[in-house]
């Protein structure tokens, strides 16, 4: 068994692992970060799109950007589409400036292992059976496997970013955490399509069919998803079925159309809020799709991982520095008010706009007033904009 020693040992190269990756190097500390896929099904995995302000502001601030704001579209505002009518929310006017970044996030990763690798970073791909051990002790350890030969990681600290289905939360004794968890009546079927996006804005439609949102990756690739049943299968929604179900729930009065395309990926991503607490247990720290899961409706997952390795990085480099503890102590309570603001957000936003199987007709009704209301008050628009921007890190 060959063992290797470093400070800080990384689980997952997705948002939260490669940010925390690069926020321990600016702080001087020595990290491994271990990934069971291969580089080229990381930088290919289609996921977020939505980069808040305070995430793009951390990234400018880490210099790991250019690509970024070369390539990313800002956007000032977003859409509602409701019974053929379009109304416009001014994030941008409501917050003070504050905007949204459109970035396919493979391209985030793809950037973020790039740079890691060139300033001659450890990232590890394609390892297998990672399993961890002394959380409860000064030097914990992960064991995994490296083209089949076993190895051991010791560190001082190891950060979960395996993501929800990943190996760290499972490590954690079961009755050391408390689970909350709500399933939607819902998923999205979304499509990534080889043709120019149909608007400048993402458009978020309620319909009596059911919710559409159109979002873009770039001036040629559009990413739309349509609600559907959670039990519904890739065969049930072959392209052409897509992109009609697209045409009645964007559609609006005024003759708008929406270009179809070539479908480049389509898949279906079920609808659940999830989250942990604490998000530590010993040295071991939860980050990410690791302790909380969002619906997608408030775009909120990939900015509320790399939120957390934001506080995790401060209170990791504030224990080398000094020796205190009392940051990393404080890093749950810290991450989980962020947390839970966005879950009510990520769930208020979904229970506004997605058509709820069954729904009682006086429902129905109180959710279109709702939605009227957020058309009609500046004060509903402006909160639903300074949560939908991000709120800015304390
Ligand atoms: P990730 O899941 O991204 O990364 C975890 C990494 O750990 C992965 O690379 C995985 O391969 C690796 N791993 C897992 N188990 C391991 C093990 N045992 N050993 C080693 N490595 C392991 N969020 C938004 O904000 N906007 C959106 O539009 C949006 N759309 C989404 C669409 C889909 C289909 C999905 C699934 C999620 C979407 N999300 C969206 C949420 C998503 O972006 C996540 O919040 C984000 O990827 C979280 O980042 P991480 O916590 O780094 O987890
Ligand atoms: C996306 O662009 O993939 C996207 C945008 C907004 C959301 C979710 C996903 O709410």
């Amino acid at each position: 068994m060959s063992v290797s020693e470093t400070q800080v040992g990384i689980i997952g190269a997705g948002p939260a692992g490669l940010v925390l990756s690069h926020l321990l190097a600016r702080a001087g500390i020595e990290a491994v970060v271990l990934e069971n896929r291969s580089r080229e099904y990381i930088e290919h995995r289609v996921r977020a799109g939505v980069l808040e302000q305070s995430t793009i502001d951390l990234l400018d601030e880490m210099r790991l950007s250019a690509r970024l704001r070369a390539e990313g579209l800002v956007h000032h505002g977003i859409l509602i589409g409701l019974e053929g009518r379009r109304h416009r929310i001014p994030l941008s006017e409501l917050t003070g400036g504050r905007a949204i970044t459109i970035y396919g996030q493979q391209e985030l990763v793809k950037d973020l292992v790039a740079a890691r690798v060139a300033a001659g970073g450890a990232i590890e791909f394609e390892v297998d059976d990672v399993r961890l051990s002394g959380l409860e002790t000064a030097r914990p350890a992960i064991r995994y496997l490296k083209q089949g030969q076993p190895r051991e990681l010791r560190c001082d600290f190891i950060a979960g970013c395996d993501g929800f289905h990943g190996v760290a939360r499972r490590s954690i004794p079961p009755g050391a955490l408390r689970v909350y968890e709500r399933q939607y009546p819902f998923a999205w079927l979304g499509i990534l399509a080889a043709v120019a996006p149909s608007t400048d804005e993402l458009i978020y439609a309620r319909h009596e069919r059911g919710f559409a949102l159109h979002s873009l990756r770039s001036p040629t690739v559009s990413r739309l998803y349509i609600q559907v049943d959670p039990t519904a299968a890739i065969a049930d929604w072959p392209d052409d079925r897509v992109w009609e179900e697209l045409r009645l729930r964007l559609g609006t009065n005024d003759g708008w159309t929406l270009a179809d395309g070539p479908v480049l990926e389509k898949s279906i991503a079920l609808h659940h809020s999830f989250v942990v607490e604490p998000m530590q247990h010993g040295r071991l720290f939860l980050a990410g799709d690791a302790a909380h899961i969002v619906p997608p409706t408030g775009a909120k997952g990939l900015n509320l991982a790399v939120a957390d390795v934001r506080v995790l990085a401060r209170a990791i480099a504030h224990w080398y520095r000094s020796g205190g503890t009392d940051e990393l102590n404080r890093y749950s309570e810290r991450c989980l008010s962020r947390v839970w603001r966005v879950q009510e957000f990520s769930s208020w936003m979904s229970g506004l706009l997605h058509r709820l199987p069954g729904v009682d007709p006086f429902d129905d009704r109180t959710q279109r007033a709702r939605l009227e209301w957020l058309c009609r008050s500046q004060a509903e628009a402006r909160s639903l904009a300074e949560n939908y921007v991000g709120l800015p890190f304390v």
